[in-house]
């Protein structure tokens, strides 16, 4: 494994030289455990997956269906406000951007942010125009396997730093919520579960900006 060539140290060095490390982060080769809560028991029979909001026609998914709809994957840097950051992580999943490219979904012109709707009613709030990016992925594989229950499973949104995309705005990793059940898109912002705890609605990662 690349941790027992490299030393924490030395990898973390590489990064910041490459100017992947954002200001007051450090490079972790463990993926660290993070919520609110406990983690919810997935059942394929009742899961559903919805949109919801402003858009032309609300769905529900099942998880079959959840699983035909267009997949992408995407390699990507994640950082976490309480200061760590995991780089090269592979996401597979599906993007909001190609389910409006594919027809699937209609947004709505009033439609301007988005809120993910996980399990046990956990909420995080992001501008729809960060939702279209590359670095938002609502990912069902980590590093080509299934997410770990702890991480997610079955479904969980991720937002995170694309190397050599630096005109995307890169959001803390809190923006994306775990055990994911559905996307309400809205006209006016609405801040989720951190957000109203004193983190930073906007959260951008180079700026900083850890809490309001
Ligand atoms: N449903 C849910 N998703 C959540 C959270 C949570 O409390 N509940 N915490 C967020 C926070 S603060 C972080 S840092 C990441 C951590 O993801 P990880 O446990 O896979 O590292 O999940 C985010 N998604
Ligand atoms: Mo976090």
């Amino acid at each position: 494994m690349l941790k027992s060539v490299f030393g924490r140290r030395e990898q973390e060095e590489q990064v910041r030289q490459e100017g992947r490390l954002p200001p007051g982060q450090s490079l972790t080769q463990k993926f660290p455990v993070l919520h609110y809560g406990p983690v919810p028991r997935f059942s394929p029979a009742t899961w559903d997956f919805r949109i919801l909001g402003e858009v032309e026609e609300e769905k529900r998914w099942n998880w079959e269906e959840f699983n035909q709809l267009p997949r992408t994957k995407v390699v990507m840097d994640i950082h976490c406000v309480t200061r760590w950051s995991k780089f090269d992580t592979e996401w597979e999943g599906v993007t909001v951007r190609a389910l409006i490219d594919a027809g699937i979904i209609k947004l709505k012109p009033t439609a301007r942010y988005v809120v993910e709707h996980a399990e046990y009613g956990y909420t995080t709030n992001l501008p729809l125009s960060v939702v279209l990016q590359d670095n938002f992925i609502m990912a069902t594989h980590f590093n080509g396997e299934p997410l770990e229950p702890d991480h997610g499973y079955p479904l969980r949104g991720v937002v995170g730093h694309i190397v050599g995309k630096n005109d995307l705005i890169d959001p803390y990793f809190w923006k994306g919520a775990k055990w994911l059940r559905g996307l309400e898109f809205l006209a006016e912002d609405r801040p989720g579960f951190w957000e109203r705890a004193g983190y930073h609605n906007e959260a951008d990662i180079w700026k900083e900006e850890r809490f309001g």
